[in-house]
């Protein structure tokens, strides 16, 4: 069993306590336990079955906690949570998913009013009967509500990294199989929406069919369902993400692909524009609709180009204006991953990040980056230990030593600085000044009304360090929707100011959205594509953000972090003296 399946039965079971109103300490215990198993370098599984190790070395794993453990490893539950779930049911977990409500709230609508679903949920706030309970009222019933059609519209959707590494681990194994040619994933994996509803894998060759055997029979597979001659599908892990494999004849290959990458929208208005034509268009290929005859197929290109279209890159498939573009030739140079020079987003152990400036350092040089920026919380974080005005300028004055004697890449000195409640900045103007660069982020007062929160990045944007905006929307992707403001007035001031918006390539953030960094782009913004990482390994998530740049209609140009060193360096200076003028 994998750290994060632990924590997050630990994490359910103290929610659940929670509910139930149990002893604040034993939640704790087993909230803080979740989150240390869950960033846990090692799998904890392996230390909880080797006979020569012990769980307790595991700070904040006691004995009590070690019993759990060992309990979760031998048979995937453990009593107190099977004693929470017999309390309530299955449901309440889910209960506890929907914004706006915690668990005493859940209790409080369990004793009262029986409420055990979702459907219940919204049952008793159309009937105005939220607010009659303590602590609750009107505005709480029509923010459920939003929360309910939100969490609706996400059940059943996963990240898009998570898709793309189960995409990966299927598609190795496929492509080990004898007989097998190609092996692609298509559907929204890969037109890079931000989270997927199921994978959409195809696989030619005359092996394709034992792909589809080894699918149904995979031992991950918790259920087949559906299996017919070319295609099956399973749900698939502890998740249950569902996995369509189809097995093509490869004369077909191009067709499928365009047809099951979609977007159906996409897709509809291809069709129509082949009809148009005296053609038609389906997963086998482009026919003559007179003789039947194929006309394209095989690749993807050739059914773009015979309906006098230019190839688009799936991240466009949205029918939003792609058609158009493809069949004028102006489409749209998108921005790759192989253009992207560095990084202008990440934390240490100044703060709340898990490595060194130097570990970074040297682990985005291996990335083939030209440079990076260290930019650590500010002090409004205090439980991640955020910088105060004296680190601030400490620290600025530590990376002008340390680029001198030899780092293997450029280092920017930078700060993550809270935008406070009101608009101000974190830290005072003058310190901010010693830095290189700064990212303003909202980490708090979540809730503002629209107009508050607009009034608030528009006062941040006056500040003349701010260089860039973090994660503009607050969204957690299945999680948190993002706040309400005016993104478009905000957009605006930016491209006015020349601060850039970041695109967050967190892949639980994703933020900007997508649409919202193409809206930004018309309004002449610019943008940095940053993974906030907190170790290493997130350096690799910068993927992630450029397919959503992508997605965002963005050309290198628009990136800031796709110039060369030089290049970004005559930026931030032209920034520098813009404001201080
Ligand atoms: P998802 O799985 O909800 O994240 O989104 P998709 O786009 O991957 O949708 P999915 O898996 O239902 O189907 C994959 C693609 O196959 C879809 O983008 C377009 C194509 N497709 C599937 N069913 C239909 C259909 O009934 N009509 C048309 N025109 N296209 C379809
Ligand atoms: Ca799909
Ligand atoms: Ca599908
Ligand atoms: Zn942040």
């Amino acid at each position: 069993m994998e750290n994060k399946e632990i924590a997050r039965l630990l994490h359910e079971t103290a929610d659940l306590m929670e509910v139930a109103g149990e002893d604040a300490f034993r939640i704790r215990s087993y909230r803080n336990a979740a989150s240390v198993i869950a960033s846990y370098p090692e799998r904890v599984a392996d230390i909880v079955c080797n006979p020569e190790r012990k769980v307790t070395e595991i700070p904040g794993i006691g004995k009590g906690l070690s019993l759990v453990l060992a309990e979760i490893c031998q048979r995937g539950s453990f009593e107190r949570r099977d004693e929470m779930l017999a309390r309530y049911p299955a449901s309440a977990l889910e209960l506890l998913k929907i914004q706006g409500l915690g668990p005493k709230s859940i209790a409080l609508l369990y004793e009262h009013y029986n409420v055990r679903t979702v459907d219940d949920l919204e049952r008793i706030c159309r009937e105005q009967k939220l607010r009659s309970l303590p602590r609750m009222g009107a505005k709480l019933e029509e923010k459920v509500l939003r929360s309910i059609e939100a969490y609706r519209r996400s059940a059943g959707r996963f990240l898009l990294s998570f898709g793309r590494r189960t995409a990966d681990e299927l598609s190795a194994e496929f492509a080990a199989l004898p007989g097998i040619e190609k092996v692609e994933a298509a559907g929204s994996l890969r037109r890079g929406r931000e989270t997927v509803g199921d994978l959409d894998i195809l696989v030619t060759g005359p092996g394709a069919a034992e792909a589809l055997n080894h699918l149904v029979t995979h031992p991950k597979a918790q259920e087949v369902l559906g299996q017919g001659g070319n295609k099956a599908s399973v749900s698939f892990g502890l998740e249950r993400l569902q996995v369509d494999v189809r097995a093509l004849p490869h004369e077909s290959f191009g067709a499928a692909m365009q047809y099951f990458t979609g977007s159906k929208e996409h897709n509809v208005v291809l069709r129509t524009n082949a009809i148009k034509q005296g053609l038609t268009l389906n997963e086998y290929g482009l026919f003559t609709l007179e003789e039947n005859q194929r006309a394209a197929g095989e690749s993807e290109e050739d059914i773009y180009q015979r309906l006098g279209y230019a190839w688009i890159p799936p991240e466009l498939r949205e029918n939003c204006g792609e058609l158009e573009a493809a069949q004028e030739g102006t489409l749209p140079k998108l921005v790759e991953l192989s253009q992207i020079r560095g990084d202008l987003h990440m934390h240490t152990t100044e703060t709340d990040g898990r490595a060194t400036l130097r570990e970074m350092a040297e682990a985005a040089a291996a990335l083939g980056y030209e440079y990076i920026a260290i930019t650590d919380h500010s002090k409004a974080l205090a439980m991640s230990n955020g910088l105060d005005e004296e680190r601030v300028v400490g620290f600025a004055a530590q990376v002008r030593e340390l680029n001198r004697d030899g780092l293997p890449l450029r280092v920017f000195s930078g700060l993550e600085c809270d935008i406070l409640r009101d608009g101000a900045m974190d830290i005072s103007e003058d310190a901010l000044a010693e830095l290189d660069l700064v990212i303003g982020s909202v980490h708090s007062y979540f809730n503002l009304e629209a107009a508050e929160m607009t009034d608030r990045f528009l006062r941040a944007l006056e500040s003349p360090s701010l260089r860039i905006i973090g994660h503009m929307t607050g969204r957690i992707l299945l999680q948190r929707e993002p706040y309400p403001f005016d993104f478009d007035r905000v957009a605006a001031k930016a491209a006015q100011r020349g601060v850039w918006l970041e695109i967050n390539a967190s892949p639980e953030r994703l933020d900007l959205p997508s649409q919202f960094v193409r809206s930004a782009k018309r309004r002449g913004c610019r943008f940095s594509i940053s993974t906030d990482a907190h170790r290493p390994s997130h350096l690799h998530n910068m993927r992630y953000g450029v397919i959503t740049a992508r997605r965002g209609w963005l050309e290198a140009a628009d990136v800031m972090n796709a110039q060369n060193l030089s290049g970004f360096e005559a930026a931030l200076r032209l920034a520098r003296t813009a404001r201080v003028a």
